[in-house]
């Protein structure tokens, strides 16, 4: 391999391994509280990932409730960014409750351009069960809400805290964990790296040229 050659794939190697990337285990678990908006289920991530974020999703593990729409998930940054990621799904108006069906364990991930939560909700009968899947994050009445916009270039560093709030009275659930997976936008250093890698590159071709 030519001199040159070696330069630009050692400077694309450089680009590539920055957009550095974790999962992180939540902390915390357990049973909802039934009806307590002001005292949400708290799960907690410590998030050691230097730099600006490029990407998340969170994905719940072993969710069970039996009125998906008693639930109200947000998700805050280090800095206190909080974004919806469910909000009474299925409800479309002040006073709904949302949709009847059932969460019953399984693992949900919260990522952009997942499905449409409130639209799989009612897919289901009433009395199914929503296991698995990839969906979008949505706020009130089902607004669509975009997580890597919503948090573009939050500190990752730090604690990251999901609330997990039940609203109504009577059905109940619970959460075993959850998990934040966490991109990364490249540092300022790593494109300096690959402009230095292109410069000789363009250093070596002018001196064949000569
Ligand atoms: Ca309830």
């Amino acid at each position: 391999m030519k001199l040159h050659k070696v330069f630009l794939a050692a400077s694309l190697a450089c680009l590539a391994s920055a957009a550095s990337a974790g999962t992180y285990d939540g902390i915390g678990g357990g049973q909802i509280p039934d009806n307590a908006p002001t005292n949400p289920l708290v799960v907690t991530f410590n998030v050691t990932e230097a730099g600006p974020l490029a990407s998340l999703s969170l994905t719940m593990v072993g969710l069970r409730h039996s009125w998906a729409g008693d639930l109200i998930a947000t998700l805050s940054a280090p800095n206190g960014t909080t974004v919806d990621l469910m909000r009474r799904p299925g409800s479309t108006t002040p006073n709904g409750v949302g949709d009847s069906t059932d969460f019953n364990g399984g693992q949900h991930r919260f990522i952009d351009g997942g499905a449409d939560l409130a639209a799989a909700l009612l897919a289901l009968p009433p009395t199914g069960s929503l296991l698995f899947g990839d969906f979008a994050a949505s706020g009130l009445f089902g607004a669509a809400v975009n997580l890597n916009t919503s948090f573009a270039n939050a500190p990752l560093f730090g604690t990251w805290t999901l609330r997990l709030s039940d609203n109504a009275l009577d059905d109940r659930g619970s959460l075993i964990g959850a998990a934040l997976t966490v991109t990364a936008v490249p540092e300022p250093s790593t494109y300096l790296l690959f402009a230095l890698g292109l410069a000789g590159v363009a250093a070596l071709r002018c001196r064949r040229k000569a």
